[in-house]
C-alpha cells in the first residue's frame, strides 16, 4: 500500500481485536462515516517506514485524524470522545474504568486462539515465519538509519508477540489470566446489577469488554459464555446496542 494523503484515516486490520475495539469507538461516538477505513497488510504495511512514523509499534489501530496520527485504542478513545459529541461520554479518564480497561488489555487473547497450546505442539514453521518477519523489521533498520529509533521499538512488540505465539508457559498464563477475569467480572456485574461499574455509568470499559467477548466468540469458541448466564446476558444486552450492530452486523 502506498502512504495515503487523506486527513481522517481508521488504519486497521480486519477481525483485529484492537482494530475491533476502534471501530466500535467510532460507531459508539456516530461518526464512523467520516473516517475511512483502510486495512493495513500485516508484516508489510505495518512495518513500512511511513507506517512506523506514526506509530513506532508497527501495531494496528492507528487513527489519523485532522491529518494527525493518533496510535493505540485507548488513545483514540480519549481523543475522539473529547473531540466529538457536545462532552466527553466515555470516562475515559477515570481511574476505576482505567483499571477494567487495562486488566482486558493485558489478557493477550491472540495467545489463546494461535499461541502454543501443549507442551508438545510443534510451532517450528511459525518460528520460521516469525523469524523472517524480525529480519524484515531489521533490513529496514538498515534503509532507513534515521528510523532506527521507531523500528527498535517495533523489535521489542515483535519478540513479545514471538512469545505469546509461541511460549507454552506464556499460553497458560493468559488461559488463567482470562479464567480470573471472567470470575471477576461475573461479581462486578452480579453487585452492579448488570454494571461494569458501581455507579451504573456506561464507559470505554464496556467498549473493551464488549469488544473483547465478541473476539473471543467469534474466534475461539462461540459457547465460551454458555456456563456464564451473568457475562452472557450483560453481552447479549450489549450486543444488540446500535453501535456494536453498526460496527459488526
Ligand atoms: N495497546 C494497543 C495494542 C494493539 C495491538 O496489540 N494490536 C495488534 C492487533 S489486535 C497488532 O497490531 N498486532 C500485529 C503485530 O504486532 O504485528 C492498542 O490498544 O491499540
Amino acid at each position: 500500500m502506498s502512504q495515503v494523503f487523506s486527513d481522517n484515516i481508521l488504519y486497521y486490520s480486519p477481525g483485529s481485536v484492537f482494530s475491533n475495539i476502534a471501530i466500535l469507538l467510532l460507531c459508539e461516538k456516530g461518526i464512523q462515516d467520516q473516517f475511512e477505513f483502510r486495512p493495513l497488510q500485516m508484516r508489510v504495511d505495518n512495518i513500512a517506514p511511513w507506517y512506523i512514523q506514526m506509530n513506532p509499534k508497527g501495531q494496528v489501530p492507528t487513527l489519523v485524524h485532522a491529518g494527525k496520527a493518533i496510535p493505540d485504542s485507548l488513545n483514540i478513545a480519549r481523543h475522539i470522545d473529547e473531540c466529538f459529541g457536545l462532552s466527553p461520554v466515555l470516562s475515559t479518564r477515570d481511574a476505576n474504568v482505567l483499571s477494567i480497561v487495562e486488566k482486558w488489555r493485558q489478557v493477550r487473547v491472540l495467545s489463546l486462539v494461535a499461541g502454543k497450546k501443549t507442551e508438545t505442539q510443534d510451532v517450528d514453521a511459525l518460528k520460521g515465519t516469525l523469524q523472517e518477519s524480525r529480519q524484515s523489521v531489521i533490513r529496514n533498520i538498515e534503509e532507513h538509519p534515521e528510523l532506527e529509533e521507531q523500528y527498535k521499538i517495533r523489535l521489542s512488540i515483535h519478540d513479545d508477540r514471538t512469545k505469546i505465539l509461541i511460549d507454552h508457559d506464556t499460553y497458560l498464563l493468559h488461559k488463567a489470566s482470562l479464567a480470573s477475569l471472567f470470575d471477576e467480572l461475573e461479581i462486578n456485574l452480579q453487585e452492579n446489577n448488570g454494571h461494569l461499574l458501581p455507579n451504573k455509568i456506561r464507559s470505554v470499559a464496556d467498549i473493551y469488554v464488549t469488544g473483547i467477548l465478541y473476539w473471543l466468540i467469534s474466534k475461539l469458541d462461540k459457547d465460551i459464555l454458555k456456563y456464564r448466564p451473568i457475562i452472557q446476558s450483560y453481552y447479549l444486552k450489549q450486543s444488540s446496542r446500535p453501535s456494536f450492530i453498526r460496527a459488526f452486523v
